[in-house]
């Protein structure tokens, strides 16, 4: 049996930067516990647990108020762990499932009690064996009201997508803007591309998250490529943690440095407010928003 990894730090920093009251980490995953919630026998890694205990800890380390938990790939199509996580954290947790596409309507709906409101589309063939288009767009045409549909995929097969993308018939949110070469620039090929796509339709949205994944410290690049992404977009923003950073465990960064990040990308008051409460609340929590 393979051993298992960790791959997130115990003992981040705190941050500098506050985030304002209200903030949502809005991607973060839990792994098990795996004795309460196996692994699935096609995941790619095999973590350590990081539960819904360690996640709502960081959480109030970092000055955050609530969680959106996406479903890993580690755990497959069983949303267990993460409608647990979900149940454990007093209404301040809500979640983005991986189903099978022949997910029927009851299932739906149970998913949506536990506090689910979308669904991941994972295009990493490091991550699953498959991605099939046509079964994604029929259980996207199928979803609960309100939901949406969130994809993962890397800037190289950003243009294979995009017929893909179009016929999605819900709102789109784009996990780590779609990994753009930041080392490009803010005006590089991978950045003009993403912004072609969010132009073609005003409801795809971009998660302005993993410096870590995308660029090496002091993550200059990534400040430089991503600051004026969330400047002309600040109502289609997200931001997340990654938290517990799954296959970083050779880079595994300070989560504090990631919330210091935040000032960064959005440097202005408005565009805190946007990216860390604001447009999650719209997509998670609409209910709380007038
Ligand atoms: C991320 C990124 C990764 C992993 C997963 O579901 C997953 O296993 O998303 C990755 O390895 O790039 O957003 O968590």
């Amino acid at each position: 049996m393979t051993a298992r990894v960790k791959s997130w730090a115990d003992a981040p920093s705190t941050p500098r930067f506050a985030p304002p009251p209200g903030a949502v980490d809005a991607h973060c995953h839990v792994f098990g516990p795996m004795a309460q919630f196996p692994f699935s026998p096609r995941a790619k890694y095999l973590p350590e647990d990081a539960g819904p205990d360690a996640l709502f800890a960081l959480r109030d380390r970092l000055g955050f108020t609530r969680n959106v938990i996406v479903q890993a790939s580690c755990h497959g199509t069983d949303n267990r762990a993460t409608l647990h996580a979900i149940a454990q954290s007093g209404g301040m947790a809500r979640g983005v499932a991986v189903v099978d596409p022949d997910i029927g309507a009851a299932e739906l709906a149970a998913l949506h009690a536990g506090g689910i409101r979308g669904i991941r589309f994972n295009f990493l063939k490091r991550l699953v064996d498959d991605a099939p288009k046509d079964r994604f767009l029929d259980v996207a045409g199928r979803l609960p009201a309100g939901w949406h549909v969130v994809i993962y995929f890397e800037a190289d097969i950003l243009a294979e997508l995009r017929p893909f993308i179009a016929a999605l018939p819900v709102p789109v949110v784009i996990d780590h803007m779609g990994r753009p070469d930041v080392a490009q620039g803010p005006h590089g090929p991978d950045m003009q591309a993403l912004r072609a796509l969010l132009n073609s339709r005003d409801d795809i949205w971009f998660k302005a998250s993993c410096p870590d994944r995308l660029d090496t410290p002091p993550w200059d690049d990534f400040a430089a490529a991503v600051a004026p992404l969330v400047a002309d977009y600040p109502g289609r923003c997200l931001w997340g943690t990654d938290w517990p950073h799954p296959n970083m465990e050779h880079a595994i960064p300070d989560d504090g440095a990631l919330v210091n990040m935040i000032p960064r990308i959005a440097p202005t008051p408005a565009l805190q407010q946007a990216l860390l409460v604001d447009n999650p609340l719209r997509l998670y929590w609409p209910e709380l928003r007038a």
